[in-house]
């Protein structure tokens, strides 16, 4: 039986809400329009495909920009689909890095196929072995803590939140990826064209 599980679009709000300089790399699809739904932000990276590497832009970013926090936000599928990335995470150890996973248990954005996640694949337990401090939440009494741990927490951290597998209206991000990354980069840099 599905243990109990969170609205995705709230968990996301209140993760994003009075977010400050905080850097966010949202995984491809729905991950992506819960972070738009929260609010269209310059420094928020939505990926429109490149499934599986959005704790791979995460990484860069950490490690680009130490004084800075860095959250991922995506799904068990794109996460699923990178795996990898968790082991060269743990291995680069970037103590500003967060990232959060939304378990649907499912491929929401291609049809709520189940992932591998509803067979019982411990996306929690890969990344604590590969070095993160891992917690799953699946109460709302639980999403301060995980606030707190992406914003001044010691990382790499892994939160792997279960949330409910619907279909939820697009919150689409401009489409457009010269512009996003030129958005981003001058919101993080100030119009300078290196780090
Ligand atoms: C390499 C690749 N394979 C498949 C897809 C199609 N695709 C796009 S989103 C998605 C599902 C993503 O699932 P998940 O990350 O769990 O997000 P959810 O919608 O469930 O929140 C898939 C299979 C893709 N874009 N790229
Ligand atoms: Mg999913």
């Amino acid at each position: 039986m599905r243990s109990a599980e969170l609205d995705r679009r709230k968990v996301v709000r209140s993760l994003l809400e009075r977010r400050g300089a905080l850097l966010v790399v949202a995984g491809l699809g729905s991950a992506a329009w819960d972070c738009t739904a929260a609010g269209d932000h310059p420094l928020t990276f939505p990926l429109w495909g490149a499934m599986g590497s959005a704790c791979m832009m995460g990484l860069g970013l950490a490690l680009a920009q130490p004084k800075r926090r860095v959250l991922v936000v995506t799904g068990d599928g794109e996460m699923l689909m990178g795996l990898g990335s968790l082991a060269t995470v743990g291995v680069q150890r970037p103590a500003n890095l967060a990232v959060v996973v939304l378990d649907n248990e499912r491929y929401g954005e291609t049809g709520m196929q189940k992932t591998h996640t509803a067979y019982g694949v411990d996306l929690g337990a890969i990344a604590r072995a590969c070095g993160f401090e891992a917690r799953i939440v699946r109460k709302s009494a639980e999403i301060a803590a995980m606030r707190s741990g992406v914003y001044r927490g010691r990382g790499p951290l892994f939160y792997q939140v279960k949330v409910t597998p619907e279909t939820l209206p697009l919150a689409l991000p401009p489409r457009d990826g010269a512009y996003l990354k030129q958005r981003f980069r001058e919101a993080l840099l100030g119009g300078k064209s290196t780090a």
